[in-house]
């Protein structure tokens, strides 16, 4: 539900140093850090390039926004393959990548724009860095700031996490030029994936079996509409410098060629500049059905079976599982190793996805690699047992593989379901504000990924994706039982979120039988739809308050004591979840 709560703010954790915005921002910097901090802080292994562990002042003072945790520092007790790594990102997967780091023994640097100065990222990193101010083109896009800071804080690798500058050529290319070490594929490699079309012809000359279609299209509707006839109709319209859907359109014949070319032009040139679209032909009632891959830079790689995410709503994935219901052992062995060829294609290094499509008829297409980690890796690793980021940072320091593929194995299901800060039933309405309460389910099978806390004002500046709720279970029934189970228990109170909406899928007969496609939500417009009241709320809010209001009337008539005034009403908590 909305925020609406005036109640005072819970008091922010505590930053040694931390920058009001505005008034508080020009006063001058602490010349003498607080006594709590000169007793607590380690400032952690020494750069190797011999720079300043803890970057100082030239007077010695802190810098005024910086921070120093006071928690110890436990260094690694393996020789760990970096000492210090800077998390280029923010939210739920800077603080899983902080996680890897913490059992690793690395020491985190993360940076953070204005909007988050209180973020569950900054407060969990070893040390924070401001970037600048809120929107991301002017702080987590930010190349030359993130590499200001990697090199004054001496940071020998740079995690990219997902979206930002993830799959950004020229941050790695940049990385790279400043001697530090970039988490992930080469520019190269990247660059090629990137550009749809090449990517295509790559993986056509590898072997790999695309969907019959064109190359790049520069000429006008005539051209494109005798491709379109070879191919047969039903047609997809691409853009080749796209991916995500943008620029896509399907053409069921060729009367409406034209109008939709020149929007398909029309999108692909606002979105990437580019206006070259290609064609393949439409595959109806397809599965998105990605394979996780693991390469390290001496020629390894390994593929960790697949996923289905077949349930998104305009290209944002919602819900993902591994393994597929569709895909036996001998499918996966077979996806796998084209998965494998894929990626070898372009000497791709780090973990990687091939992302594929289903047919109706059980066969797959190669559609596009995403060269990063990507949001729903958690069902992988509760699946195979890999820690995929802490293999990621491994490979990225050089080391060989330590898995060959006989080793992947995978054991019950998995499924994850995205907690977004969206009210599903009023169309996935972006809903952020403060926290106001949250419960985060536990128990057997259950793991969170969450980058908020109680307090926390979700920024209206970046996505918004809340926390990930991953169960696992012996099979996929228990698996499903216990996310049902786990989003009964989880509360977020403060912003509309899509738990509701999740819970209605968990009992869904279709969901249950494993029928997905791309095209599920649309099939089933009732998991969708508001379907109680949505005055509800208020008029729950107001019975409370009237509740209330009577229960003092009637203590004070009774001279009663007083702690009976002072109860806090729990009435938001009591609802056992009611599916709003
Ligand atoms: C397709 C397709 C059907 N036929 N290509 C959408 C984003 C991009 N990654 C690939 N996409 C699709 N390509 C052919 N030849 C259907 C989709 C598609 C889709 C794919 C994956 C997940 C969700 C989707 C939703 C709508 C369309």
């Amino acid at each position: 539900m909305k925020s609406r709560s005036t109640g005072p703010r819970r008091p922010a954790p505590s930053i040694e140093g931390r920058r009001k915005p505005a008034a508080a921002a020009r006063k001058p910097a602490q010349s003498k850090p607080s006594p709590r901090t000169e007793l607590h802080v380690e400032s952690g292994p020494s750069a190797k390039q011999g720079k300043d562990a803890a970057p100082k002042a030239a007077n010695g003072a802190r810098e005024p926004s910086e921070r120093r945790v006071i928690r110890r520092f436990r260094p690694a007790t393996a020789q760990a393959p970096f000492s210090r790594i800077l998390i280029a990102n923010r939210g739920e997967i800077a603080v899983r990548i902080i996680r890897a780091c913490e059992e690793m023994g690395i020491w985190t640097i993360a940076v953070f724009s204005d909007a988050d100065r209180e973020a569950l990222h900054v407060l969990m990193a070893r040390e924070a860095h401001p970037i600048g101010p809120p929107p991301s083109r002017d702080s987590y896009l930010r190349i030359d700031k993130i590499l200001e800071v990697a090199k004054r804080t001496g940071a020998e690798a740079i995690h990219p996490g997902y979206g930002f500058l993830a799959e950004n050529p020229a941050f790695a290319a940049a990385c790279a030029d400043a001697g530090i070490v970039f988490i992930g594929p080469s520019p190269e490699a990247m660059e090629a994936m990137g550009d749809k079309v090449r990517a295509r012809a790559i993986m056509q000359r590898a072997g790999v079996p695309v969907v019959p279609g064109t190359e790049a299209l520069a000429g006008d509707a005539a051209e494109v509409a005798r491709h379109a006839r070879d191919i047969g109709y039903p047609v997809l319209l691409k853009a080749a410098a796209g991916g995500g859907g943008k620029g896509m359109r399907a053409v069921r014949s060729e009367a409406e060629l034209p109008s939709l070319l020149a929007q398909a032009r029309g999108e692909a040139k606002s979105a990437f500049g580019d206006d070259r679209v290609f064609l393949e032909k439409l595959v109806l009632r397809p599965r998105h059905i990605e394979v996780q891959v693991l390469a390290d830079a001496h020629g390894h790689c390994i593929h960790l079976g697949e996923r289905e995410c077949s349930i998104q709503r305009r290209h944002q994935k919602l819900i993902e599982e591994c393994p597929s219901p569709v895909v036996d052992e001998a499918t996966r062995q077979r996806i796998g190793a084209i998965a494998v060829k894929a990626v070898q294609a372009v000497q791709y290094r780090s973990a990687g996805t091939v992302e594929m499509l289903r047919g109706d008829d059980g066969s797959f297409y190669f559609m596009e690699v995403n060269a990063r980690l990507q949001v729903e890796h958690p069902v992988t690793e509760l699946v195979t047992g890999f820690d995929l980021v802490k293999e990621q940072i491994r490979v990225a320091a050089g080391e060989p593989l330590r898995f060959q593929q006989e080793d992947v194995t995978m054991k019950g299901h998995a499924i994850e379901c995205r907690i977004v800060a969206e009210d599903p039933a009023r169309n996935f309405m972006p809903a952020p504000g403060t926290i106001q309460a949250l419960r985060i389910p536990s128990g057997p099978g259950v793991r969170d990924d969450g980058g908020i806390y109680a307090g926390f004002t979700v920024p209206v500046h970046y996505d918004a994706l809340l926390s990930k709720l991953i169960t696992w279970g012996d099979d996929r029934q228990e698996a499903i039982d216990r996310m049902a189970r786990a989003l009964e228990e989880y509360r977020i109170e403060g912003v509309d979120t899509s738990i509701p909406f999740h819970r209605k899928v968990m009992r869904h007969p279709a969901f249950c039988s494993g029928d997905l496609h791309t095209g599920f939500l649309e099939e089933h417009p009732e998991l969708v739809r508001a379907d109680t009241d949505p005055w509800l709320d208020e008029i729950a809010l107001v019975a409370a308050a009237v509740a209330h209001f009577r229960r003092i009337e009637l203590a004070s008539a009774r001279g009663t004591d007083r702690t009976l005034l002072n109860a806090v009403s729990r009435w938001k908590w009591a609802d056992r979840g009611f599916d709003r």
